[in-house]
């Protein structure tokens, strides 16, 4: 650089004094404190500004603390908040742990300690590791659901939702999870093993708590569709719920008073209904069984009672089932039809009994063709075969049959196979009292007793004389007891049960001696409402108040991973429904934007397995359960036979011991590159194989940003806004980079795309990196001191939300103080943005002078007086008159002088 000159405003840095690398262990570290020191994260009290509200989900802390697959959630969302902080919002940007629930309670099982302990350990360790990559969080607001101060208001909603109907305590079979000795809600049962550990799943009668989630069913599903979710979370969410539009059709019985009452979508089949199925377990089996058929029946009923509800439903099963040697009437047309049970109807949907139409449902074809049943078309086609050579039902298709006798004409002959039809039936059905519309949802309530110790109690006192009585919101919290021992009893009861101090109470009533409910909620309970108290989170007289809660709420952009689809994101839906309902909040949807990152897979040595074995989950975290292959620990590798180690593709998780951390990351190749990283790797949402190899090359990709930074520094002029706008060709070719990049980021951060918001400003240091080595030999132009200030100035506050420490190192090297965090969001200049700008030439006396930036179609005067203006063109045109000045629109100026 040693013809640049100094304009007297930059500083000449002699190659003595310039280190060749950015040392970035001493940058992050400066930043982090001077960050910490100056409250750079506080969220803002009050102001005009717009509000934004940027929340992950709310983390269990764990003993292995976060890896580097963390960071591709916190670092994305951290990437915006900054962006959206820097362009003019308030945000509020917080963290907290989710610090009750089963995870931490194992944990500290495992260890013999109390979670009251384990906890802050983790969440310490948590949260140095997110300060140690730069997350921008207000750890002011921290909170911790199992703090008193938060559990208490976790009750305070308990009892909201007792008082309004939406909870309430029965006995019922309930998924009971074995190994975790605990009773868990539906939404955790997956492929029937426990979401957590991954046991299969028993059922069990216990008396439980429920959260009526299903009187919000027809809410949960209407609001869905405004959310700016991802489209699978929505499906999946909208499945969950399961609504199912048809009618209640009542059978007479065959000697029997009682009626029988099926749930069908399809009431217009009613015509060919040809038996009846029940499921085993329903009430009236006992009461249709004749005497000749018991034994059959109840050894039936005991099989099916052993099967669990996956395997009832598979499509692949053959289908089996017993007749009862009872007959139900038809409604339609008094016709007389045989009873049976079968395990593929469920006694927990619908009615638990069923119409069974052969000839267009699918698995009362199979079960009809099995037994010999009469299969019966309802709507058929001139082609439609006889029934007896049907191969399969036909759902849809055909008109219906005429089932009319002279004497009383069918009304629906010839009827279309659709909605319509189905409607009318309905009606007609209605008119004749024998049926009605009815909508079923498959969503269960929310099953959230927990037989567990590490939770918030459930602030309810059970008195002989007056029943269930809520304890006063004054008397909250119900603290919960410090206990050394805390594991569930066999039986299956809570271990507080074992607590006479905590248990034995007097009525809040009458003052009877009473018993307190010794179940604890689960850790759902606390994440459903965690997001309002960040608005407020120190408030100790009420959850939260309306003005902060306004002033915040909802949460603008939330960020997690898809395997809460039917949990946490819909339990917090709900909740917030109910708050909204009680007048508490004005708004009925939590989080307006959703977005789910990918998951981090490791490269993993394991061994092949012949039999399957279960891979140990460390807390909360299930790991995989691989059928043939099992992960090999750091002691099992070195002594295993190299050649006989299988790398696998998993994800990267304590259990399976592949584990890398960000803090080693950090400190080989700085907190920026590992952020820088976690957003290149792959679009936000996809799948990334770790490399350490990726992280290695972000790496020197800072060395050479700031290089470049480094070599042009002394050309910087502060003055250059005071300048009208470069217009040489070489100085517009950097600027345009500039702005288009600008351009590129903005919009891209917005949409969550960081992988090419990166990709962007490694484009714009590449031509920052052209422009130096076209500098160095030479004396720039004004107009390219004028480009590389603009750029020098900009750099910075481009990349600050992507990599903060090396943003605000070279704002310092500029000679400016303050952070980036505090500056404007640089804007870009629209004219800057013609991107299919060409190049025009300009010559004098037919010699090339000078080459100019121009749009298409630019007017040939316009395009005569940029040459003339242009900078290198003067010194040829010193002394000389013009004769002539010859355009060729979008190519050529051609200056005759002598
Ligand atoms: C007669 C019929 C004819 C049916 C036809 C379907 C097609 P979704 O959409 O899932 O709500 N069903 C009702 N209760 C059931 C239970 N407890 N266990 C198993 N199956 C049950 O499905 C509703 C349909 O599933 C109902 O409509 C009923 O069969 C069956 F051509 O009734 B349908
Ligand atoms: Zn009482």
């Amino acid at each position: 650089m040693a013809q640049i000159q100094d304009d007297g405003q930059s500083k000449m840095s002699s190659p003595e004094e310039t280190p060749d690398r950015y040392d970035f262990n001493a940058a992050e570290s400066k930043w982090q404190a001077l960050w910490e020191r100056a409250g750079l994260f506080r969220t803002p009290e009050d102001s005009s500004r717009p509000k934004l509200y940027a929340l992950d989900f709310f983390p269990y802390p764990s003993g292995a603390g976060i890896s580097v697959g963390h960071c591709r959630n916190y670092v994305p969302l951290d990437v915006y908040a900054r962006m959206k902080r820097m362009a003019g919002y308030d945000v509020l940007h917080p963290m907290g742990w989710d610090a009750f629930g089963q995870p931490a309670e194992n944990a500290a099982m495992r260890l013999r300690v109390s979670p009251r302990d384990l906890v802050p350990r983790y969440a310490a360790n948590y949260k140095h590791q997110l300060k140690l990559i730069g997350i921008s969080y207000d750890w002011d607001r921290e909170i911790n659901s199992s703090d008193p101060e938060y559990y208490r208001w976790t009750q305070y909603f308990f009892l909201l939702l007792y008082r309004r109907g939406l909870a309430y305590r029965q006995t019922a079979p309930i998924n009971w999870c074995p190994s975790c000795r605990t009773g868990i809600a539906n939404e955790e049962v997956v492929a029937n093993r426990c979401w957590r550990c991954e046991s299969l799943v028993e059922k069990r009668p216990m008396p439980q708590w429920y959260f009526r989630i299903t009187a919000y069913a027809e809410r949960l599903l209407d609001t869905l569709d405004g959310l700016a979710w991802p489209e699978g979370i929505r499906a999946m969410q909208r499945a969950w719920i399961g609504k199912s539009q048809g009618a209640e059709v009542v059978f007479g019985l065959q000697g029997l008073p009682e009626t029988l009452c099926v749930f069908t979508t399809r009431p217009d089949t009613l015509w060919g209904a040809t038996f009846m199925v029940l499921a085993p377990e329903h009430p009236l089996v006992p009461d249709l069984t004749t005497a000749d058929r018991s034994a059959e029946v109840e050894a039936y009923r005991d099989r099916a009672a052993a099967l669990t509800e996956i395997d009832r439903q598979s499509t692949e099963r053959p289908k089996t089932g017993v007749f009862t040697g009872s007959f139900a009437v038809n409604p339609v047309n008094g016709e007389a039809i045989p009873i049976w049970i079968a395990d593929y109807v469920l006694m927990g949907y619908g009615t638990g009994a069923i119409m069974a139409v052969p000839a267009h449902d699918q698995r009362d074809f199979e079960f009809a063709r099995k037994y010999g049943i009469e299969v019966r078309w309802v709507y058929r086609t001139p082609e439609s075969p006889p029934e007896a050579e049907m191969e399969r039902a036909e759902p849809a298709g055909g008109s219906m049959v005429d089932f009319g006798t002279p004497d009383r004409p069918f009304p629906f002959a010839g009827a279309p196979n659709d909605k319509e039809t189905v409607g009318a039936v309905i009606r007609w059905l209605e008119d004749r009292r024998i049926g009605h519309e009815q909508v079923n949802y498959r969503l269960r309530d929310w099953l959230i007793s927990r037989q567990r110790y590490w939770g918030a109690p459930i602030p309810i006192i059970h008195c002989d004389v007056c029943g269930e009585e809520p304890v006063p919101e004054a008397d909250l919290p119900v603290l919960l007891p410090d206990l050394s021992r805390y594991e569930s009893g066999l039986g299956g009861e809570s271990p507080l049960a074992n607590v006479p101090e905590f248990v034995n109470v007097s009525c809040p009533k009458c003052g009877a001696p009473a018993r307190r409910e010794t179940d604890t909620m689960a850790g759902f309970a606390c994440s459903s409402w965690y997001f309002l108290r960040f608005a407020d989170p120190h408030n100790g007289s009420e959850p939260f108040s309306q003005e902060a809660v306004r002033r915040w709420l909802p949460v603008d952009l939330y960020v997690g991973g898809a395997e809460h689809a039917v949990m946490h994101l819909l339990y917090a839906r709900f909740w917030t429904k109910v708050i909204h309902d009680a007048g508490l909040i004005t708004f009925d949807e939590p989080f307006t934007r959703l977005r789910n990152q990918g998951m981090l897979l490791a490269h993993t040595p394991g061994r092949e397995v012949v039999q399957a074995e279960e891979v140990e989950g460390d807390e909360g975290d299930a790991g995989e359960l691989i059928e043939d292959w099992k992960p090999l620990k750091p002691d099992e590798l070195a002594t295993f036979p190299p050649e006989k180690v299988q790398y696998r593709w998993v994800k990267m998780s304590k259990s399976l011991f592949n584990v890398v951390t960000p803090d080693a990351m950090a400190e080989q190749y700085g907190a920026d590159s590992l952020r820088l990283f976690g957003m290149f790797a792959a679009p936000f949402e996809d799948t990334v194989k770790w490399n350490e190899s990726g992280i290695d090359a972000m790496a020197k990709w800072v060395q050479r940003l700031w290089q470049v930074y480094r070599d042009l520094l002394p050309i910087y002029t502060a003055d250059w806004r005071n300048q009208p706008a470069p217009s040489e060709p070489g100085a517009l070719v950097l600027r345009r980079s500039l702005h288009a990049t600008i351009h590129k980021v903005t919009g891209d951060i917005e949409e969550f795309r960081l992988n090419t918001a990166v990709a962007a400003l490694m484009g714009l240091v590449n031509r920052a990196s052209a422009f130096r080595n076209d500098v160095a030999t030479r004396r720039p132009s004004a107009d390219e001191q004028l480009a590389a200030s603009e750029f020098l100035e900009t750099l910075p506050l481009l990349i600050s939300p992507a990599a903060p420490h090396l943003a605000d190192t070279l704002w310092e090297m500029l000679g400016k103080t303050g952070f980036t965090l505090e500056q404007p969001w640089p804007a870009c200049d629209p004219a800057m943005l013609i991107l299919d700008a060409i190049t025009v030439v300009v010559q004098v006396n037919g010699k090339l002078r000078a080459q100019l930036e121009a749009a298409p179609g630019t007017p040939d005067a316009e395009l005569q007086e940029m040459a003339l203006a242009a900078e290198r063109v003067q010194p040829w045109l010193e002394g000389k008159t013009i004769r002539r000045v010859i355009v060729v629109p979008d190519k050529l100026v051609n200056v005759v002088v002598s």
